[in-house]
């Protein structure tokens, strides 16, 4: 087979196992790129994201990772899984927990790394000579501007990747290969004047166009971020306690949202059910037992319970929230007490 005849074969493979849709990009992305890294990072965006430094541009050239790789074959696999109404419903009832959707099932992780290892072993019948790595946030690869690259869809001006037909809710993956595949085009932007993602962002963390400050985002601050979020920014995270969708929300090309038919991608535990304070009861060995398998588990118990407790701080005034959260204001971490202590504080005026 020639590098036309492999790409095609390897799209072909790629949608067979599930995935919506498969480019093929160069191992190299332009200096274009390489420059606008590096002014993200001189701005300080990362925050406390430290691996960015560890690696620098590297990212942005696959034979960082998979030596003499040549191909990078770039993936995408939707996880919507429930209703629009649904999910302005949480967001609007200041006592539910808003889960970010690509959360509320088991963790991506395993679930793409696992098709692409099927999706190698495809590979490797055709070219057998070839060495191929998975990758899923796993190694530093630039997904979202390899997809780009490949024409798997356009960066919308929320940073995201978008497709016209399909929009932006489905995972990246990566499948990096030494074998020489037939690159795919880049293909046109459609976002036009819109600028929606942007205007709906509740921190302002899209501080332009294509450009996120990460220490802004209600992603990095309740996943990312280690510590208690700022006090600049509780109030506007409102019940959001792990990751954000908003800027997707209103994105008008994810009015054709997929819906995702992945096992593993469905609701667990009622996650899109739960109030703030019934998430407050868990204990410790709740959160183990049920977050096992999630993406959340990574954060932590106590990272999890500070966001919850911070949330419970924009949920209209109740003495009930004042009462449940009390106990906690004594506990020996800061990230849980100052967290208890502040939204205490904001429910001593019931109405
Ligand atoms: C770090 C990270 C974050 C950080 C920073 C986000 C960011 N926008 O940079 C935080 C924690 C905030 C985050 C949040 C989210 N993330 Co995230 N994140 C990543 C990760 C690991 C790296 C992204 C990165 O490299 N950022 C650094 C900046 C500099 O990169 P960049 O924005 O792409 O910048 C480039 C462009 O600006 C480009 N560029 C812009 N204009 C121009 C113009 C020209 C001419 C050129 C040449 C280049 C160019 O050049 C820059 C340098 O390459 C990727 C996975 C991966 N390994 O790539 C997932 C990833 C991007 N995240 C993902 C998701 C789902 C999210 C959330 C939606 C999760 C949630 N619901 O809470 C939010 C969305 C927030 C947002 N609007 O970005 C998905 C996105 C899927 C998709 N459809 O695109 C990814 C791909 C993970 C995955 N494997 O699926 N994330
Ligand atoms: S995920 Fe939320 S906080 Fe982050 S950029 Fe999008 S709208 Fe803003
Ligand atoms: S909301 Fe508008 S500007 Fe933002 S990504 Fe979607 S189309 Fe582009």
């Amino acid at each position: 087979m020639n590098a036309t005849e492999l790409s095609l074969a390897v799209s072909t493979e790629a949608k067979r196992l599930g995935f919506l849709d498969c480019k093929i990009a160069p191992p190299h992305l332009s200096a274009e790129h390489d420059e606008k890294l590096r002014a993200w990072l001189a701005q300080g965006y990362e925050g406390e994201m430290t691996f960015f430094h560890k690696h620098g541009t590297a990212r942005n050239h696959a034979d960082y990772v998979l030596p003499q790789a040549q191909s990078v074959i770039m993936v995408a696999l939707p996880y919507w899984t429930e209703g629009f109404d649904l999910t302005h419903s949480i967001l609007a009832d200041s006592h539910a927990a808003y889960v970010s959707r690509y959360a509320v099932g088991r963790d991506y992780h395993k679930v793409l790394r696992s098709r692409l290892k099927q999706l190698a072993q495809y590979l490797s019948t055709l070219a057998p000579e070839g060495i191929h790595r998975p990758v899923v946030d796993s190694a530093p690869v630039s997904e979202v501007s390899f997809a780009v690259q490949a024409g798997l869809g356009w960066r919308g001006k929320h940073t995201l990747l978008l497709q016209k037909n399909t929009g932006s809710f489905y995972f990246l993956g990566a499948l990096l290969t030494t074998v020489k595949l037939e690159p795919t085009e880049a293909v046109n932007g459609h976002c036009g004047q819109c600028s929606r993602c942007i205007q709906a962002c509740p921190t302002g963390a899209i501080v332009g166009p294509h450009m996120v400050d990460a220490r802004r985002c209600i992603s990095y601050l309740t996943i990312e971020l280690p510590s208690i979020i700022p006090e600049e920014f509780r109030t506007a995270i409102g019940n959001r306690i792990y990751g954000c969708d908003d800027c997707q929300l209103v994105c008008p090309f994810n009015r054709f949202t997929p819906e995702s038919s992945e096992a593993d991608f469905q609701v667990r535990h009622n996650l899109t059910q739960m109030s703030l304070l019934d998430l407050l009861a868990w204990t410790a060995d709740d959160f183990k037992e049920r977050m096992a398998g999630s993406p959340i588990y990574r954060i932590g118990f106590h990272k999890w319970l500070s966001n919850i407790l911070i949330a419970l701080g924009n949920s209209a005034p109740s003495a009930a929230i004042a009462a449940a959260v009390a106990p906690f204001c004594q506990h020996e971490l800061a990230l849980v007490s100052e967290a208890a202590q502040w939204t205490w504080q904001r429910h001593q005026t019931p109405a």
